[in-house]
This record gives structure tokens, sequence and C-alpha cells, in this order.
């Protein structure tokens, strides 16, 4: 798998620690980053909870059946486990230590033996008198999940079960992926072995499911290749007399765990304990809402893509350790840092295996599992291991490289690493106090300039939406079907969607907070004076006026602002602002620098305003003939290409010596900065707020579509400082659009709005957002595919007259190449040429622009490095048989905005 078979939908912010942070927070968490608060964490390496849901297990949140007995999520529970697992006779826990309790205390008798294969964990067993025997060979010894060190030493199990007899073991309790044997997992055939052996000496078969598909990932690899995974799955659950399942693994829940049995005595025990333990046996401890996402969790485990992607993942992370020659052990669950190879120079005496997670720590803000008993931990099997489990759909590429860099860092520095000393008596991992045995562990790391450090997305996956990867045969169906325009296919066929960048953000967890409480008030909602306060703030316009998108907002200023016959002078136009102007009867004239219509110039400020071609319309046609100036940010038709701090200050000061106000297009303002503060070395170390403050602030007002910069999937907005103008522009919202505190705008997309806005000038978040597009078309350059020089910041544009130079303009090049990427890649782009510029009414010809160009804009924190590379290859793929796509014909013209509805047909069938 090459990419997640997903995209963002909720994103949830990394904690920001700069080194003396960590330093200071390790020392008051006594050296033990068990007792690290979670915002102190930057990455939580010990999965359990920690994953990201689907979309649908979010939404399965707010649909518990809270009733005490009978909740309709337990039904759908059952039903997705007999499905998924072909299991039966379920009895619900609050967790897995809870489906533990029940098995321990209904099938334990004192005295008795638990073989497993558990490495620790017995905890539970010696409580209520049972003696805990790990069955298994020595932890460490297995190679690689391929070895299948979570295998039980069958002659040692055998000669136990000889020895003990059937009364003297309690039952026989495996693990798929045992934590304590470093997440190694368990053969087909050395269970089908044990499964024998415990029917001979009529035994029950305890077995614990919750990562049974990472396991069966690795019996499918060495074991059964070519075999679905949930149908090994279904035959490690029909091999156990007892299943047990925790929700946090690979079912990807927070909460949640349940006991099974086929075995009808075993299942009337586990009811009736049950109810004594854990809460109602429709129920046991869970709340209606914690089943409904775990039942959608395991019904989602049927495909098992996530599963497979979090195993493509684990092995990335793993080479990138491997290939550094880094002593590292690939398990099921994560990476296994061999801890003597690690840090021969600190005695065993001196807590290697804390002082190494220690290190982590300091280095990067990394947390290794590390809980558990701590006499486990300090000085038996587990000293010589530190496990790293990945999250499951969490983390992108980039943290994978961040993680390898940190752990990279500290094997840099393990001859300076020193030991721990303990300075209480824990029983447990997490009561541990330690302090160094000299000063410090490990040097601490200096401030590592901006530009050394990996840059990787400030957030990870809090929920995501699966992706259906489809095979070619159905994409060029659905192409035709479409009529051979992007425009009219269904979301659903599509694996990545770079058809625009509007309304299509991930939204953060901090907004859906805010969404969470509202007064769903259009007068004076709190949200509006949020909404107002932080515009203000931010924006530095006195007047705040919402409106439900871009265009509502160019409608009323283009109406209020504009007397007929007056010019708009703007750099390049839009097609929604442009309409306005005219409906208002304007006339727009072009002003950008000449730069701007061409395709492959390097000039770095592509939006500029040309001084000499404004100053000769406002002399052509007298300042009072000018209505105002329309001044977009990050030009969108030009390539999302962004104008200079030195332009803005030039052109303003022009227009206001001429009396004409200045009206920014706000759209992509921070973007707009950011390229600012990367191209302007005046600004490099600038905050971008600052930058943004200091842009607008030449201006007299703006209009914005919130759906693009501001992180929001709806919103607009309308800014000035006139408070005539202001009246004015209420007044039109009042008829047009809606109240004056909300624009005709839910009052939970304006606190989304608010809290968006702030998001979007968080520094890393932009730096890592307008460098996700560059790197994209620098890896496009490189592929050589032509695309618009230089990369703007929210879209890539590919030049499709050198894509296809034997597809002449009038069969539409553009729409084309549009056409045929998708077939290739399952990848939605955007006509921007022949067919969008559309015809001239006077003459019925094509206006044959200048620009016949494919847009891949690209939604704000949705995809990952990884789907990026899927679509470099597949156009560069594509590229290689670009001789085979012939140009197209209509076969239906709308007479206006054809490239919405326009329907084609390709000029010779299609056998690229
Ligand atoms: C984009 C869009 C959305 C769009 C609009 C029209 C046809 C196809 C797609 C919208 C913008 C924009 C700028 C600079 C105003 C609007 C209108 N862009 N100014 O790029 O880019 O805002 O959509 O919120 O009404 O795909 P609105």
């Amino acid at each position: 798998m090459r990419s997640e078979p997903f995209k963002l939908k909720d994103v949830k912010r990394l904690p920001v620690l700069e080194p003396h942070q960590r330093v200071q927070a390790l020392l008051v968490a006594g050296y033990n980053p068990l007792r690290l608060r979670s915002d102190q964490v930057i990455f939580d390496l010990v999965a359990r909870g920690t994953s990201a849901w689907s979309h649908f297990q979010k939404a399965a949140l707010e649909v518990g059946d809270e009733a005490y007995a009978g909740a309709r999520n337990f039904f759908h529970l059952e039903d997705r486990l007999r499905e998924v697992f072909g299991v039966e006779n379920v009895v619900p826990t609050h967790n897995g230590l809870g489906a533990e309790k029940l098995l321990a205390t209904t099938l334990l008798r004192r005295g008795q033996v638990v073989a497993h294969n558990r490495g620790h964990g017995g905890g539970l067993v010696e409580a209520c008198g049972g003696v805990p025997v790990d069955v298994c060979a020595a932890v460490g010894s297995s190679g690689g999940p391929g070895d299948f060190g979570g295998d039980v030493d069958l002659a040692r199990l055998e000669g136990l079960l000889r020895e003990k007899g059937r009364d003297g073991v309690a039952y026989v309790h495996l693990e798929t992926c045992p934590e304590g044997r470093n997440g190694q997992p368990v053969s087909l055939a050395g269970l089908a072995a044990v499964r024998d052996r415990t029917r001979d000496a009529g035994v029950p078969l305890v077995l614990d499911l919750s990562c049974a598909f990472s396991n069966a990932f690795w019996n499918r690899a060495v074991e059964r290749p070519g075999t679905e995974l949930a149908v090994l799955v279904r035959e490690m659950a029909a091999a156990a007399d007892v299943v047990l399942l925790d929700a946090v693994q690979d079912a990807r829940c927070d909460i949640g765990g349940l006991i099974a049995s086929r075995t009808p005595e075993h299942f009337e025990r586990f009811r009736t304990q049950v109810v004594v333990f854990e809460g109602l046996h429709t129920y046991g401890g869970m709340s209606g809402r914690a089943m409904e996402v775990f039942a959608t969790g395991v019904g989602e485990l049927a495909g098992a893509e996530v599963v497979e992607w979090h195993q493509a993942q684990i092995g990335q992370l793993h080479d990138l350790l491997v290939t550094r020659g880094l002593p590292v052990l690939r398990s099921a669950r994560g990476v296994v840092l061999d801890v003597d190879r690690f840090l021969p120079g600190v005695p065993a005496a001196d807590h290697r295996r804390a002082a190494l997670a220690a290190c982590l720590y300091l280095g990067g803000g990394l947390r290794g599992r590390c809980d558990g008993p701590w006499s486990w931990h300090a000085s038996g099997p587990g000293a010589a291991w530190l496990p790293l489990d990945l999250p499951r759909a969490a983390l992108s590429r980039n943290h994978l490289l961040r993680i390898a860099d940190v752990i990279a860092w500290t094997w840099e520095r393990r001859e300076s690493v020193r030991g721990l000393r303990l300075l209480n008596t824990p029983e447990f991992a997490d009561e541990a106090l330690l302090a160094p045995v000299e000063d410090r562990v490990v040097v601490p790391p200096g401030l590592e300039p901006p530009e050394r450090c990996r840059r990787y997305e400030p957030y990870r996956t809090s929920a995501f939406e699966p992706l259906k990867v489809t095979d070619e045969a159905i994409r060029r169906d659905a192409m035709a079907r479409a009529g051979y325009n992007t425009f009219l296919l269904r979301s659903e066929d599509i694996f990545i969607d770079f058809l625009t960048d509007s309304g299509t953000a991930a939204m953060s967890t901090g907004q859906w907070e805010g969404m969470a409480d509202v007064d769903e008030t259009p007068y004076g909602s709190r949200s509006f004076h949020h909404l107002e306060e932080t515009f203000r703030e931010l924006l530095g316009y006195r007047h705040v006026i919402p409106t439900h998108q871009g265009r509502a907002a160019e409608h009323i200023m283009s109406q209020v602002m504009i007397r007929p016959g007056q010019i708009v002078p703007g750099n390049m136009y839009f097609t929604t602002t442009k309409l306005h102007q005219e409906m208002a009867g304007g006339v727009f004239t072009d002003v950008i620098v000449d730069e701007a219509h061409d395709a492959h110039s390097g000039f770095p400020w592509k939006g500029n305003i040309d001084p000499v071609k404004l100053e000769s319309e406002i002399r052509r046609v007298g300042a009072e003939n000018v209505a105002y100036i329309s001044f977009e940010m990050s030009v969108n038709m030009a390539g999302g290409q962004p104008f200079s701090m030195d332009n803005a200050r030039e052109i303003c000061g022009l227009c206001h010596r001429h009396g004409i106000p200045v009206m920014f297009d706000a759209t992509r303002v921070v973007e707009n900065a950011e390229m600012i503060r990367r191209k302007d070395p005046a600004f490099r170390s600038r905050r971008i707020r600052d930058i943004v403050g200091e842009m607008l602030s030449y201006g007299d007002g703006c209009t914005i579509s919130c759906k693009k910069d501001f992180l929001v999937n709806m919103g607009g907005m309308l800014a000035c400082n006139d408070d005539g103008l202001a009246h004015r522009f209420r007044r039109m919202l009042r008829i047009w659009e809606g109240d004056v505190t909300s624009g005709g705008m839910a009052v939970r997309d304006m606190e989304a709005m608010a809290r968006g806005l702030v998001e979007s000038m968080d520094d890393d978040y932009i730096r890592m957002r307008v460098e996700q597009t560059q790197e994209f078309g620098e890896k496009l350059l490189a592929a050589g595919i032509p695309i618009v020089t230089p990369p703007g910041s929210h879209a890539i544009f590919i030049d499709a007259k050198r894509f296809l130079p034997h597809v002449e303009q009038e069969q539409y090049p553009a729409q084309a190449l549009a056409s045929a990427i998708y077939i290739e890649t399952g990848v939605r782009t955007m006509e921007r040429g022949n067919v969008s510029k559309g015809r001239n009414p006077a003459t019925g010809e094509n206006y044959r622009p200048k620009l016949e160009l494919v847009r891949c804009t690209i939604p704000r924190r949705v995809y990952t490095p990884s789907h990026f590379d899927f679509i470099v290859e597949g156009i560069a793929r594509l590229f290689e048989r670009r001789d085979r796509i012939s140009g197209l014909e209509f076969v239906y013209e709308p007479p206006v905005l054809r490239f919405f509805q326009g329907r084609f047909t390709p000029l010779r069938p299609w056998d690229f």
C-alpha cells in the first residue's frame, strides 16, 4: 500500500515544546515519561486509544442508545462481531482488563496455573490466587514478526499440561502480538498446535484477539500468501474456546472490551459475572455510544485497509531506522529498540531502559510504551527492550521521519548518555521516580534552527474519511458517464480530490470544541462577537460583516461601491469577482504585471499590480471614474501567485494619492503573507500575523471567501474601516443575505471561522502548508512535468499545452488532460483553459486563452506526503504515454459557465 487509504477529516494539534520545556517537564515527572502530562508529549507511542477514528466512528458517538438494558448499540456490536470475527455469545466489558477480570474470576481457581505467551501481565491471575507461567521462549529471541516470537514453546506447554493435569491448569491464555513479547505475532501453525494440545488435555484455550488483524498480516505474509486477513482472523477465533477483545487496538477505539465463548457454560458464567464487576450483560461498563464506536470500528476491520496501512507505516519507520544502522526490531505494533545495544555505556544498574526513554523524550518529545510492573522493566526481560508502538492512522510520513530523526539523535549521542537512579520503591512503572546519576542524562539539545529541524505537520489525524481505491476500468467508465468533465464525477468515485481548496479543509478538534456549545440565534450570538473580535484583532478592520461565502460579499461590495460605467482595475480577474463587478455596471480592467501571463517566467511576484498600467488607466478615465482597486492576494487564476509587500505599499500609496479606495480580496491572505516571508528577506523572521496585519493595513477593506485560508467548510466576510460604507454594506446584507450578526450563516460556522482564522495564522501550520505545495511542484518538475512556475501556494497548475502538444486548443487539451489524469490515477483536478474561458458572445468563437492549464488544488490539512508521491508517480506514468491522449469535442455545451456542466467525447477512442 503506497499511500493512506483515507484522507484527513479532523486534525488534532500536536504540542509545540522547546527543548528547555522538555527538560523541565521531565524533571518534574521524575524522569519517568509515563508521568508526563499529555500536552507535554509530542509523539505518544503507547498506542492505546491513541489511534485515529474514522468519521463514521465519530458519527457513531452521537447515536449512543443509553438505555440501561437492551441498548441498540449492543446488538450492533454483536452483529459486527459475528460478521467480522465469526464470534457469538458476547459479553461486553468496560475495557480489555474487564474481560480478563471476568475470565480470571470465573475459570480460575486458587492454586491453578495459567499458561500464557504474554511476557508479563500476570498480575490479575496472581491477584486471583493463580500461578501465571510464561510458556514462550526467552523474550527477545525473535528476530522480527516473521519469526512469530509470540509462539509458545510446545514442549514446555506439553510438559506443563502433563505435569499439572486438567485440574491443575485453569486455561491457556494466548495473546495476538503480545505486548510483553514486543508485539511479535503468533503463527497459525503454532496456534493450531496449541489448540490440539489444549483439546487433548481438556483445558480451555483463551485467545486475545485485540491485535488479531495485525497478527494476521504476518500470517498471510509467511504462511498463507493471498488469503484475506478477515479469513485468517476467523480461523484464529474458531480455534479458541474463549476470546477476548480490547477495543483500543485494531478496532481503533478509546475504550471498550468484551469476552465471548462458544461454550454455553462459559458464556453463562461470564454473563453472571458481568453484573458483579462490570454492568449489565448488554452494556458491560460501556456507554451506549462507546459500544457504537466499537461496533463501527469492528465493522471497518472487514476490509482491513487501515490495518494494512498501519503495517506499511511500521515497515517505513523500521526501514528508516535500519538504514541508519540503529539496533531495532520490527514488531506488529511498532518498532522495538534494543536497549543494551543502544546504550552499552550505561551500566544495567543505572536503569538503562529508563535512560533511553528519557533521552527520546528530551530529543523530540517521544514517549515509548513502558507500563506494567516496575520489576519487569527494571530488571526483568522487559529491561532489554523499549517498544515504540505506532498509533493507527494518526501520523504522516513526515512524522515518521521526525521520529526516526529523534531516535537517531539519541543514537549519535549514546556515548554521552548517563544513567538514572531510583528515588523510591515502585511496584508499577508509573510510580517510579528517578534522577540522573550525574547532573543530566544526556546533553540537552541546543535550540535547533527551524531550517535544520525537519518540518512535519503540526497536527495529527483525529478522524479520517476512508477513500475508495477504484480500479482503472471503473474510472474509465465513471469518466465516460461524467462526459469527460471532472465537475460531473461523483466524489465517491474519487481517490484524491484536487478539484478545489474551497471548503474542503479538515477541521480541527479545537474548532469542533467551539461548535459543540453555541447559542443558535441569528441575533448577537456569542459566536458572532467572538468572530468580530477575532477578525478585528487579526485583520485590523473596524467593521466586520459576515456573509455566507465569498461571492455574497463580492455582490454587496460591488453594488455599494460601483457606479455604472466606472472601471475596476484588478490583478487578473476571478470569475465571481468580475461577474459581480459587471452586474453592478462596472468594467474590469487587468493591471497585473505581464509576467503573470507567462507560465514559465520565474518572476517571484507574479501577483503584483503594474503601477505603470494602473496609472495609465487612472489617467485614461480619470480618478473619479475608478470605483476602487480590486487587489487579490495569492492570485488564483495566475497560479496562486503572491504580490510583494513593496508592491502593496506602492500601489496603495498611489491609489490613495488619487483618492481611490483599495479593496483586497483577502481570500488567500495568509498564504500570500507566507510567500512574502519565504521570498522577502526583510520578513524572514516576522510572525505571520504581523505580515498579514501589515498587508491589510495598506487597504481600506476586503472581501474574503473564508472557505480557503481560514479553514472552514462554509463562510465569508466583508470588512472595512469607513462607517458610512459599513452602514450601506449592512443595509444590503439584511436585504440579500441575512441578519447582520449572522450574515445568513449557521452560528456554529461562525464559531468555526473565528477559531479557523486563529489557526490559519499559526506559524508552523502555514509554513508546512505552503511547503507542501512547493514540494509537490518541485517533485512534478523533477519528473519532467510542465507546470506553471514558480509554484504557487494553494495549487499547482499543469501546462496542458506542453503536456499535450499534439492536441489543438480547439480540442480542449486541459479538459482532456484533467480527464486522463482521473482515469490514470483516480485524482480529480480542474480545467482552467479554453473551456473555462468560454466563447466571445459576439463572434461565437472560443476565446483561446494564452494559458491552457489543469489546476491541482490542494485542500488544507487533508493530504500527506504519501498521497503526493502517489499523484506524482501517476502523472509521470501518464506523461510517458501522453501521445495516446486525443482531444475532445463538446456533445453538450451550456450557454453560460460551460465548464460546470458541459459534456464531451474523445475525438478518437482513448487507449492510453
Ligand atoms: C476556487 C473557488 C471556488 C470556485 C468558484 C467559482 C468556480 C469554481 C470554483 C472562489 C473564490 C476565489 C477568490 C480569489 C472569491 C471566490 C468566491 N474560489 N475570490 O478557487 O478563489 O468565493 O466560492 O466563497 O463564493 O475553487 P466563494
